[in-house]
């Protein structure tokens, strides 16, 4: 196959290191929090952008030298997400862009075993599409298939997703999201009709009750704990999490349960508020559906039953229940203690139900909120063109096919009708040698995703393998033919959604090394490669995609067709969609269902519940304990690529692998602390050090998800639903070594 002439050109445009880095936003010096800089320090300009970690997604601003390059940052003060608080990630978050290890130029083994051998990008690009195309020619066009993520802007999720499906004729495609948020996403859309997590961060400090299931705020998001600080009302907070983890040591009450008994603890809590008429029935009668019958399935499960499978007493079951009774607004928040697990849609949909029983939503202060992840997870939700048709459309639906086809004035035929297998199903996809060619972008599943050893041989057994990343060396780098070097957040333009639906703009800021590009342009790259670069004629720059991606919302539940342009976004701190045209420009918070009108055609929510299944990795004598993993710290970011490279984020955590365990655990098995141990489960072994801590509940253990290793033990099972993974409860048993 030869390449365009085209390409070449576009390769060199591309690449031009004096190209404009964004000169427009950038704001003049004196503007966010200089006050105290000497003379010497203060910056030549200074621009505000958003973190590129996690999904709190804080303002920062950038201190920018005469090039416009930056120099340092602070957080931003008056914007209205942080208030002038960073965590450590955020303080360092330049710290891994001029790491060593960069991939700065296309890498290419001939051979699996080869060392991998640097190429240019005109070769990089032949290779992609040659070795792709042959695949599809012998096993047809769904033979290769992409698993993306939430930490690419939106409008580099859209490219992919649209170059995959509609350029390249790809029907599966998937992302980490899937490892994070598929079950709020899955319970959302079934409870309220569309995704959409309801709430603004003002609610943090509005609410007089605040309840955290599965979340370890300190760690995860710390700035949002710094929210619930500044609430004037002393509300109760309560932390339900089978740890005692930093959150629920700061809380004023913590229930310790048993691992995955929440479905059960909010069954019971449903049943006492119901019981006691603790419960809003005007709310309930106007605007949710199935009450009756959810009334009578969470009959059977009175407090003696929930007590004795919770492991909670049946007093504090019923002073839980009497405090969000008395709670004029309680708002339920949740995370990956939730959201990872077998059963994890209906538990989330379990809180859910709690908030609307008691008509906890759409009230300052009020909520069924799930917590995201990643910085753009929620872009993703929206617009990465896997789970849905972008802008949360379905692929399902003619309609909706028609109305993105004319939007984006391409064929409706290219538009698949099916939606893509998820990510489980695309790795058995593999191992049925359905899929045979995979491009990766921006995750590492070969560290992060459950049961690592059978994703390594499965990723061993693809006849193509293409990783795109900013560094070279990622574990699951070592495994491709093809390795695309990427520019980082902070070498690109582009936009991301946070957690409470608020669109930010992130910038240029430094130039990326050797030859990166930014995802957006390696995916233009492709499509002209490819032969498809038509259909994508008017994507020639972030921006201009963010404008046909708000045009195609209109009319949906987020419906931002009221933004026009970055600086309109950049001006306004950030908007929270939906923002349809003509909407207020003076708001800097708003909430979902303030007039209790849902997504469904009825308009009501929908009480959804089923029956407790039996745990599907469950203790024996063998294994008799249960692994829980999760954040170690607020310096570690998931497989440690990128926070690796910050001295001041390594000294923030140990260096050595430390297994949580209970002091009587430790005791009866006479392990010492700070000895070397072997954990082995079903699945695989790892050693680690002995940490003995009365924070985890006797029969508990807990590894931080960061080491390489940890995701050797967890078990392969998945909520049936969401198709999310149960990391957080898989059977393991000690031994001294
Ligand atoms: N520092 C740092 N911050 C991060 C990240 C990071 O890697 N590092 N990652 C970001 C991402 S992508 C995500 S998704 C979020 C995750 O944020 P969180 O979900 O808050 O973090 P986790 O530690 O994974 O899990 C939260 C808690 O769930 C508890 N848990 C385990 N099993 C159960 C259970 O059965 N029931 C209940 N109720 N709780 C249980 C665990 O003990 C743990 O304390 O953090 C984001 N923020
Ligand atoms: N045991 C256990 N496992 C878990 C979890 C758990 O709680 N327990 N949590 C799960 C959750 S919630 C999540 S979200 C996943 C996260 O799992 P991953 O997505 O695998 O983790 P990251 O380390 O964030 O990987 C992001 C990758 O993208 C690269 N990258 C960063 N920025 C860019 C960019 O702009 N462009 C490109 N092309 N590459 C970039 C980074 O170098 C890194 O290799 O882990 C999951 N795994
Ligand atoms: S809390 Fe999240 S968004 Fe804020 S600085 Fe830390 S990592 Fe960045
Ligand atoms: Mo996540």
């Amino acid at each position: 196959m030869r390449l365009p002439t085209t390409i070449s050109k576009l390769i060199s445009k591309l690449r031009d290191p004096h190209g404009p880095l964004t000169e427009q936003l950038v704001r003049s010096p004196g503007g966010f929090g200089l006050g105290q800089l000497p003379k010497n320090q203060i910056p030549h300009a200074t621009t505000t952008m958003t973190c590129g970690y996690c999904a709190t997604g804080c303002g920062l601003n950038i201190h920018l030298d005469k090039q416009s390059r930056a120099t340092g940052l602070t957080p931003a003060t008056p914007y209205p997400v942080n208030l002038g608080m960073a965590c450590p990630k955020g303080w360092q978050a330049l710290s891994p862009l001029t790491a060593s290890n960069r991939a700065t130029q296309p890498l290419h083994r001939p051979q699996r075993s080869a060392p991998a051998q640097a190429i240019e990008w005109n070769a990089a690009l032949k290779i992609f599409c040659d070795r792709f195309k042959k695949i599809q020619q012998q096993h047809g066009a769904e033979s290769i298939a992409f698993l993306g993520t939430g930490q690419i802007c939106s409008e580099e999720l859209a490219y992919l997703g649209s170059l995959a499906k509609f350029g390249m004729g790809m029907i599966h495609g998937d992302g980490n999201t899937r490892q994070c948020m598929a079950t709020a996403v899955a319970a959302y859309k079934q409870s309220f009709g569309f995704d959409a997590p309801p709430y603004t961060y003002q609610d943090f400090e509005e609410s007089d009750v605040i309840i955290l299931s599965g979340s370890n705020l300190c760690i995860a998001h710390p700035i949002l704990w710094q929210r619930i600080l500044r609430n004037p009302h002393s509300p109760e907070i309560i932390v339900i999490d089978p740890r005692k983890t930093e959150t629920a040591n700061a809380a004023t009450q913590h229930f310790a349960i048993e691992a995955k008994s929440d479905l059960v603890l909010y069954y019971g809590l449903a049943n006492l508020l119901i019981q006691n008429q603790w419960i809003n029935n005007d709310f309930i009668q106007k605007h949710c559906s199935d009450f009756d019958t959810f009334a009578e399935h969470v009959a059977a499960f009175t407090p003696e039953i929930t007590a004795q499978r919770t492991g909670i007493s049946i007093e504090s079951l019923r002073s839980l229940a009497k405090t969000i009774h008395q709670g004029k607004r309680v708002s339920f928040w949740w995370t990956m203690g939730i959201n990872q697990g077998y059963e994890a849609t209906r538990t989330a949909q379990a809180i859910i139900n709690l908030a609307l029983i008691t008509g906890n939503i759409g009230r300052p202060g009020t909520g069924a909120n799930s917590i995201t992840g990643q910085c753009n997870a929620m872009g993703s939700r929206l617009f990465s063109n896997t789970t849905n048709l972008l802008g949360g459309h379905d692929f399902t639906n003619p309609e909706h096919r028609k109305k993105v086809a004319e939007q984006l004035d391409i064929p409706v035929e290219r538009i698949p009708t099916q939606n893509s297998d998820p990510y489980d199903q695309i790795l058995q996809g593999i191992e049925d040698g359905k899929i045979r060619g995979l491009w990766i972008i921006a995750t590492n599943p070969a560290h992060s995703w459950i049961n690592q050893k059978r994703l390594k041989s499965l990723l061993d057994k693809l006849d193509f393998l293409v990783v795109q990343d900013m560094y070279h060396d990622t574990h699951t780098a070592r495994h491709a033919d093809l390795i695309l070097p990427a520019a980082a957040w902070g070498e690109k333009d582009g936009t991301f959604i946070n957690s409470e639906r608020r669109i930010s703009v992130i910038k240029k800021v430094a130039q990326a090394p050797g030859q990166a590009l930014a995802d957006f342009h390696i995916f233009r790259l492709i499509a002209q490669a490819w032969g498809c670069g038509d259909l994508f004629k008017k994507w020639t720059s972030p921006e201009k995609v963010f404008q046909l991606l708000s045009k195609l919302t209109q009319n949906q539940p987020c419906d931002i067709t009221g933004i026009t342009d970055y600086q309109m976004l950049d001006q306004a701190g950030g908007i929270q969609w939906p923002y349809p045209q003509k909407s207020p420009s003076n708001e800097k918070h708003r909430r979902l269902f303030e007039d209790g009108r849902f997504h469904h055609s009825d308009k009501r929510a929908k009480l959804i519940f089923a029956d407790p299944q039996p745990d599907p990795d469950p203790c024996d004598d063998s294994f008799p304990f249960k692994l829980n993993t999760g954040r170690g710290s607020s310096a570690q970011w998931h497989t440690q690529t990128r926070t690796c490279h910050s001295p001041a984020l390594r000294k923030l955590h140990p260096s050595e692998l430390l297994l949580e365990l209970h002091p009587d655990d430790a005791r009866q098995l006479g392990i010492h602390p700070n000895t070397p141990l072997r954990i082995t489960s079903r699945q695989g072994k790892l050693t680690a050090t002995a940490f003995i801590t009365p924070n985890v509940s006797p029969g508990h253990v807990f590894l931080p998800m960061h080491h390489q290793h940890v995701n050797q033990l967890t078990h392969p099972s998945f909520d049936p639903h969401s198709h999310q993974p149960n990391y957080k409860s898989c059977a393991v048993k000690l031994e001294q070594i």
